[in-house]
């Protein structure tokens, strides 16, 4: 079979084909994508993306990572000027011996951080999402400082039920963007989750302003607007209940990732009689990623009223890709580094895909007779839930089914 010939770019040993029931979850041994994908699978988009590359929806006027340098300084955006507060909120106060403030010369500083790193830093790979689009925004390794380290630096004693933070956001209330956790999630893990930190290095490198730098926090199950940026307050109330800004725009605020696929590169057109390579995404939510699935359908083919999600369609199963052997960034020795959580100290993944993060696939459409067509794709969880189910709510994130139009002529 796999001759020494061949290049990478014809014959992609790193992928594997998802077989078994749904909800088995079971991935089979690598396989390899039929010749005709593996150009296609070759031109995707890196695994990880550059800190650039990334996406920004972030709210401001101007939004912060505009400002200049020397503002920046001044405003305490930069490692040498950033202070962070860390209060009870003065309504419901949550009973703490030390407070972290300005005023009494205590604010948590870039140094203190740093110090709490050499002990605490975390490092986990994590797809940044926003709840309303489509389409994740990026796909990084975050690295940080569990946020309890810095709240028992505060020394609580009680009253302390939930913690409210918010970014610079130039001095002006209405541009504030709030977010808020329950307190147990900063204090104790669920299950095999990593921690809230606070966040100040993606991909190895130093958090950019573009991307919430200095320091941001970063939930790993969350969607983005729990993720602030240009963190400059954490508060410690003793009200039981959110207050985030995306709540007041009828978002889910409690909804963590969900599971779905999207298409990344699907021809306008296409020749009668070839078969038809296709790529695209999927994100792992909490409920993880069995398989992914696509569906050719005729343009002019009806469909009853009483399946709006296509669960009776003929899917056909597409092949997940396993990890990537070039991570799409620079990392030491082009390796996830040694204390990833997910990772094995070698690099290598311990499951594949993993949950919270990006997966890849590629189908092969077979070949159309001439006409028009409506590509769909969508994903199927660990427990074998179908898009968008368990959770179809447009407001507690998005997972609509995706489709593109195809035109297959003589
Ligand atoms: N301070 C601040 N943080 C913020 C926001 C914002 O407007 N201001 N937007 C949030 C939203 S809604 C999303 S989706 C993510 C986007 O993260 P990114 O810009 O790194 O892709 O940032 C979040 N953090
Ligand atoms: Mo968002």
């Amino acid at each position: 079979m796999a001759s020494s010939k061949l290049t990478r770019r014809e014959f992609i040993p790193a992928a594997a084909a998802l077989v078994g029931a749904a909800g088995g979850g079971e991935v089979a041994a690598a396989a390899e994508l039929p010749r005709e994908l593996a150009a296609a699978a070759a031109r995707m988009e890196p695994y990880l993306f550059p800190q650039s590359r990334f996406q920004d929806v972030s709210r401001g006027n101007p939004i912060p990572h505009r400002l200049s340098e020397e503002r920046r300084r001044e405003v305490g955006l930069t490692r040498e000027s950033w202070q962070l507060e860390v209060i009870p909120d003065s309504a419901n106060p949550a009973t703490l011996a030390r407070p972290l403030t300005r005023t009494q010369g205590t604010a948590f500083n870039f140094d203190a951080l740093m110090k709490l790193a050499e002990k605490h830093a975390v490092r986990f790979p994590k797809v940044m999402t926003c709840l309303n689009i489509g389409c994740p925004l990026g796909m990084g390794i975050w690295e940080g400082v569990p946020l309890r380290e810095v709240l028992w630096l505060t020394q609580p004693k009680e009253n302390l039920r939930r913690v409210f933070y918010y970014g610079y956001h130039n001095d002006d209330p209405k541009q504030m963007f709030r977010s808020s956790l329950p307190i147990s999630r900063v204090f104790e893990d669920p299950f095999d989750l990593p921690p809230v930190i606070l966040c100040y290095k993606l991909n190895g490198e130093w958090l950019e302003p573009q991307r919430g730098g200095p320091v941001r926090v970063v939930v790993p199950e969350a969607y983005g607007f729990k993720n602030i940026k240009w963190l400059s307050h954490v508060v410690l109330t003793n009200l039981f209940y959110a207050n985030d800004t995306y709540g007041e725009q009828n978002n889910d605020v409690d909804s963590p990732l969900k599971t779905f696929a999207g298409l990344l590169d699907v021809p306008a057109s296409a020749k009668a009689g070839t078969s038809i390579p296709i790529t695209g995404w999927a994100q792992c939510g909490l409920g993880g990623l069995s398989r992914v699935q696509t569906w050719v359908r005729p343009v002019n083919q009806p469909w009853p009223d009483e399946d709006p999600t296509f669960i009776g369609a003929p899917w056909v199963d597409a092949h997940v890709l396993s990890p990537p052997t070039s991570w799409g960034v620079d990392l030491p020795g082009g390796r996830i580094p040694p204390g990833t959580h997910g990772f094995h100290d070698s690099g290598a993944p311990k499951q594949w895909p993993m949950r919270l993060t990006k997966a890849q696939w590629a189908a092969l459409l077979p070949p159309l007779p001439p006409g028009e067509y409506t590509i769909y794709c969508r994903a199927i969880d660990e427990k074998g839930h179908a898009q968008p189910m368990p959770r179809p709510f447009r407001k507690s994130g998005h997972a609509a089914i995706q489709f593109t139009r195809l035109v297959v002529t003589a």
